[in-house]
């Protein structure tokens, strides 16, 4: 089997326990991925979510055992707890089955440019409230059920899965503008903090970009978009789609210009991205 070989991988937001995590293609990922490092960014089991509603899948336990079969290959694993999982950050210190626990930590690439990791939770704006919050739980719902029936049709159909909320996101210019907002922050953040660049999760928006002197790169989700960050040999980063039909959605380059957000709208929808081989 051909081995997706990487430096260091990125996931957050796979949502362990919410019936709309996508397990069994990020246990293909992982089954064929072969790293040096992995972080999981944040949000990784929905603590929240298994204390409203207990509800497991056998394929989410399958997850963990992947992640662990890991770390038991040699992989380093670094754990960030993000807010769905928050309860974990108590743990921050410790390593656990191999798997140490931060609340954040500083990536040094292969050219060694350094990076902060960090779920993102932190560059929610304080005005939010909890009613917004709450709004947004049930939007983000709304999205994950119209996702469910547009791809349980398209399976129907033998056409591959596809981010129906990749494209709503991209066209809904609230949705657009909440995403811009989110990605400045963190990009001033991190340039007055003296890093490189930023690599979260937390927004369920993968992207690839440069902002204000510095890298953001958003690993995404496994709940809508199957996306993960991947760092090459040679310090470069791709956030790669994984499904039926793996695909690259951004890159950059070792100092190079990261994709305009013009490219993301043109490689929507991702039946019409660039596809590459795995
Ligand atoms: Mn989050």
């Amino acid at each position: 089997m051909h081995r997706l070989q990487r430096r260091s991988v990125f996931i957050s937001d796979v949502h362990l326990g919410l019936p709309d995590c996508k397990a069994a293609y990020l246990l293909d990922f992982l089954r064929q991925l072969d790293c040096a490092h992995l972080y999981l960014v944040g949000d990784i089991i929905d603590l929240q979510a298994l204390t409203r509603r207990p509800w497991w899948h056998p394929s989410h336990g399958a997850v963990l055992h992947a992640i662990l079969a890991l770390a038991t290959r040699g992989t380093r694993i670094t754990y960030i707890p993000g807010n769905h999982d928050a309860p974990m950050r108590a743990l921050a210190g410790q390593t656990i089955a191999g798997i140490a626990i931060a609340l954040d930590a500083v990536h040094v690439a292969a050219d060694g440019r350094r990076y902060r990791v960090s779920h993102g939770d932190e560059h929610d704006p304080e005005q939010i409230g909890r009613a917004w919050q709450r709004f947004g739980d049930f939007m983000q719902n709304l999205l994950c059920g119209v996702n469910r029936r547009f791809n349980r049709l398209r399976r129907w159909l033998k056409l591959p899965y596809l981010p129906l909320s990749l494209v709503l996101k991209s066209c809904a210019p609230q949705a657009l503008a909440y995403i811009r907002a989110f990605e400045t922050r963190v990009a001033r953040a991190t340039q007055t903090a003296g890093f490189d660049g930023a690599i979260c999760g937390h927004i369920h928006y993968g992207h690839v970009r440069r902002i204000e002197g510095v890298l953001y790169l958003n690993d995404g989700d496994w709940v809508e978009h199957c996306t993960a960050l991947t760092e090459d040999a040679h310090g470069r980063f791709e956030l790669l789609h994984w499904s039926e039909r793996p695909a690259t959605l951004g890159a950059a380059g070792c100092g190079a210009d990261a994709p305009s957000p013009a490219r993301l709208r043109a490689l929507r929808p991702l039946a019409h991205a660039a596809l590459r081989a795995k």
